[in-house]
C-alpha cells in the first residue's frame, strides 16, 4: 500500500469561498478519491490562512476581532467543503495551537542555526499582497497584481538567508524535472532564478501589525504571513515526530494555482532545506478560471459563488464540468452556458442515456442470466472488454499527471462506444427473436456499467454510487473490483433512469415562459404520426383541437390506448423533429415515430412509461414505419410534454 499526501492551499479567510477555491479543492478531492480507490493510504489536507494584514484589515472593517472574523469565515470554508462532499482528512487553521507551536519551533531552529538575521529594508510594499516588490516587478509604479499604487516602507526586520540557497535550488529543480509541473511553471521558476535571489523578510513589526505569530526570539515582531502559512503543510502532520509526518511527508504533493507559484516553488523549498527537512515531491500548478473573459476577482464583482452553482446543477455536474472543461495547467473560461451544454450533452445524453438504456434492457430482457463463454464473444464485445480493461490503467496514468480532463475524455470514449454498441446490437430485437446473443449483450452491458460505477466514483461520486447500487453494490468502490468478467450471473439489476436530468438553458426557458404567459391553457392531443411528416409542425394547435368537435363515448372507446415503455430512442436521420422510439407493450415491441425532437433528447425518454394509441393505421414518416403514436400535451406555441403515469403500471396496460 503506498502512501499519498495531497494538500490544497490554505485559503485566506478575508473572502468567501468561490469558484477558484472550489476548483482546487474539488480536483484535490477527486485525486484523493482516486488514490483511495487504488487502495493507497491517503492524507488529504486543506484549511485556512488566518493571519496577516489582509485579515486584520478586513476584520476591522467588519467591526469584529480578527479571531472572531477568522472563526466565522473559516467556518464558511468548512461548510462549503462539507456541502460539496469534499473528503479531506484534516482541516488546518493557522490560528490553532498545533500550528503556531510548529512555526515557532522552526523559527527558533533557523535562528539558532544563523539562518535568520536582523536587517533594514526599504521597499515598495503592497498591502493587498502583503509583500514587497522589486523594481523589476513593478508595473508603472503599481502592484503587478492589484494594479494599485505601492507604498514605500523602510523598517528593521528579520531576514531569512534565502539568497544562499539559490544555487542549491536551481540544481534541485533541474535534477527533479517533475518537481514543478506542468513544465511551463518549472520553466517560469528557472527563468526567475536566473536573477539574483533576495533574502526574505520574515517578520512584521508589531506596532504595524499585531495579528500574527510572535517571533520566539523577539517579541516585538510577528511572523510574515507567508512564512507562517507554508509551514501548515508540516504542522498538520505533527512535525517533527508525528507518525503522520514520517508516513506522509516523504510523498508530499502540493496543489496550487499559478498565483502562488513563487512562495511554493522558491520560499518553501529554501525554508525546508534550511530547517533540515526534505523538499516535497511535486508542486502541481493549475491555471486560472476567468469569468466573462477577464480575471475573476471580488473587486470586479464577477466572483462566481461555488455553492450557488453546485446547488443549481448538483455537485456531480459541477465537479464534472470544472474537471472536464479546464486543461490542468492552463487558464479556462467559466460560463454557465458551457456548464449546461456539457451537462446536457455528456451527462444527460451520453452517460444518463446509456445507464437508463442498459438497465432497462437488462431488466426487461430477463436480467444477467449467465456469464458468456469466450467463444460467444464477437468483435464488438471484445472491443468493449479491451477498452474497459485498459481504461483503468490509462486513467491511472492520467491522474498521476493531474490530467483530469484527459481521464474524463477517456472514460467518455467508453461511454460513447457503449451507446454505439446498444445501437448496433439492438437488444430489444434480440429479445423479440429470443436470440441467444441477448444474454451476451446484456452481460456485456452489465459488466460495463459496473466498471463505470467504479472508475467514475472519484469524479461524480453520487452518480457513480447510484450506478453501482443499480447493480446491487452498495459497498465502498475499489479498483480491485475492476476485473472484467467477474460480475456474477444473476446479479440483481434495477432500472435507473434520470441520472442527470437535462437542464434547459436559461435563455430558452425565459423565452418559453414569456411565450406561455401569452397563451391559454394547454390541450392534450396525440402527436407523432401526424399529418405533417416533413416536421414543419407535428401537432395541431390548441385552436385546431377545439375545432375538431365532440366525440361520443363509443367513438372514444374505439381508440386502443396503452401504456408503453420506451426501450430505445434515437433521432430519425435528416429530421429535426422526429424521434424513432422502440416501445414495449408487454407482449410485443413496436416502432413509433414521434415529432418531439425539439423538446426531448432521446436520452430523456428511455425508461419512461408513456401512453400510445395502439390501433392506429401504420404510417411511414421519413422512411420509418410508425405503428402507433404517443400522447403529448402542448400549448399552441409552447413546449410539448409527453404524458407519463403518476403510478407504475406494466407495459401494455389499457388506458381508458
Ligand atoms: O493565496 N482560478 O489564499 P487565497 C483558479 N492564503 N483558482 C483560483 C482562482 C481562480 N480564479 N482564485 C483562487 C492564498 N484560486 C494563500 C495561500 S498556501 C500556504 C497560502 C485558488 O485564498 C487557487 O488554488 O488567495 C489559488 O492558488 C488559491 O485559490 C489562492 O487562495
Amino acid at each position: 500500500m503506498s502512501a499519498f499526501y495531497l494538500t490544497t492551499p490554505i485559503y485566506y479567510v478575508n473572502a468567501a469561498p468561490h469558484l477558484g477555491h472550489a476548483y482546487t479543492t474539488i480536483v484535490a478531492d477527486a485525486m484523493a478519491r482516486w488514490r483511495r480507490l487504488r487502495g493507497d493510504r491517503v492524507w488529504f489536507l486543506t484549511g485556512t490562512d488566518e493571519h496577516g494584514d489582509k485579515i486584520s484589515q478586513a476584520a476591522a472593517k467588519a467591526g469584529v476581532t480578527p479571531q472572531a472574523f477568522a472563526d466565522r469565515n473559516s467556518g464558511a470554508f468548512r461548510e462549503t467543503w462539507r456541502r460539496l462532499g469534499i473528503t479531506n482528512d484534516d482541516f488546518i487553521r493557522t490560528t490553532e495551537a498545533r500550528h503556531t507551536a510548529v512555526v515557532q519551533a522552526i523559527l527558533q531552529r533557523l535562528w539558532d542555526a544563523g539562518e535568520i538575521y536582523l536587517g533594514t529594508y526599504g521597499g515598495h510594499y503592497c498591502f493587498g499582497c502583503e509583500r514587497f516588490y522589486t523594481e523589476k516587478e513593478i508595473v508603472g509604479g503599481n502592484c503587478p497584481d492589484h494594479r494599485t499604487p505601492l507604498t514605500w516602507i523602510e523598517e528593521e526586520n528579520y531576514f531569512f538567508r534565502m539568497s544562499k540557497y539559490q544555487g542549491w535550488l536551481i540544481e534541485h529543480v533541474e535534477r527533479h524535472p517533475d518537481m514543478i509541473r506542468p513544465e511551463r511553471y518549472r520553466n517560469e521558476i528557472l527563468g526567475f532564478l536566473r536573477d539574483p535571489l533576495q533574502d526574505l523578510s520574515i517578520s512584521r513589526p508589531r506596532r504595524r501589525l499585531e495579528w500574527g505569530i510572535p517571533l520566539p526570539f523577539d517579541d516585538h515582531y510577528v511572523t510574515y504571513v507567508w512564512f507562517d502559512a507554508l509551514i501548515n503543510y508540516v504542522s498538520a502532520l505533527d512535525w517533527p515526530d508525528g507518525e503522520k509526518f514520517r508516513t506522509f511527508w516523504p510523498v508530499a504533493q502540493h496543489l496550487i494555482a499559478k498565483d502562488i507559484l513563487k512562495p511554493h516553488a522558491i520560499y518553501w523549498p529554501c525554508m525546508l532545506k534550511a530547517a533540515g527537512l526534505d523538499v516535497y515531491r511535486h508542486l502541481n500548478v493549475h491555471g486560472y478560471w476567468n469569468v466573462g473573459g477577464g480575471k475573476m476577482s471580488k473587486s470586479i464583482g464577477n466572483v462566481v459563488e461555488a455553492l450557488a452553482l453546485a446547488d443549481t446543477y448538483g455537485n456531480d455536474a459541477f465537479r464534472y464540468f470544472v474537471m472536464r472543461e479546464m486543461t490542468f495547467g492552463l487558464d479556462a473560461d467559466f460560463t454557465e452556458e458551457a456548464l449546461v451544454g456539457r451537462l446536457n450533452a455528456e451527462l444527460a445524453n451520453d452517460l444518463g442515456n446509456l445507464v437508463s438504456r442498459a438497465t432497462t434492457l437488462i431488466v426487461n430482457g430477463g436480467g444477467l442470466r449467465r456469464v458468456p463463454a469466450e467463444d460467444e464473444l464477437g468483435e464488438p464485445e471484445r472491443t468493449i472488454r479491451s477498452r474497459g480493461t485498459t481504461v483503468v490503467p490509462d486513467v491511472d496514468a492520467d491522474m498521476a499527471e493531474f490530467a483530469f480532463q484527459r481521464a474524463l475524455g477517456r472514460i467518455w470514449e467508453l461511454v460513447r462506444l457503449l451507446n454505439g454498441y446498444v445501437d448496433l446490437t439492438k437488444p430489444w430485437e434480440l429479445a423479440k427473436r429470443q436470440d441467444r446473443r441477448l444474454d451476451v449483450t446484456l452481460y456485456t452491458l452489465g459488466e460495463s456499467l459496473r466498471f463505470l460505477g467504479v472508475v467514475l466514483a472519484p469524479f461524480i461520486p453520487a452518480a457513480a454510487a447510484k450506478i453501482r447500487a443499480a447493480l446491487g453494490d452498495t459497498g465502498q468502490p475499489s479498483l480491485g473490483a475492476a476485473t472484467w468478467g467477474t460480475l456474477p450471473a444473476g446479479t440483481p439489476v434495477q432500472k435507473l433512469s434520470g441520472l442527470f436530468p437535462r437542464v434547459e438553458d436559461a435563455k430558452t426557458s425565459a423565452r418559453r415562459e414569456a411565450a406561455s404567459a401569452r397563451r391559454s391553457a394547454p390541450a392534450a392531443h396525440p402527436t407523432g404520426a401526424s399529418a405533417h411528416p416533413t416536421g414543419a409542425s407535428a401537432h395541431p394547435t390548441g385552436h385546431e383541437a377545439e375545432a375538431t368537435g365532440r366525440v361520443s363515448k363509443d367513438e372514444f372507446a374505439r381508440l386502443d390506448l396503452r401504456v408503453a415503455e420506451v426501450l430505445a430512442a434515437e433521432a430519425v436521420p435528416k429530421s429535426r423533429k422526429l424521434l424513432r422510439l422502440t416501445v414495449s407493450l408487454g407482449t410485443e415491441q413496436r416502432t413509433v415515430v414521434a415529432g418531439i425532437a425539439g423538446d426531448y433528447a432521446p436520452a430523456d425518454l428511455v425508461g419512461k412509461k408513456v401512453v400510445i394509441v395502439a390501433n392506429l393505421e401504420p404510417v411511414t414518416l421519413m422512411g420509418v414505419e410508425s405503428r402507433g403514436m404517443i400522447l403529448v400535451g402542448s400549448a399552441s406555441e409552447g413546449r410539448l410534454a409527453v404524458l407519463t403515469l403518476d403510478r407504475d403500471l406494466p407495459p401494455g396496460a389499457r388506458v381508458t
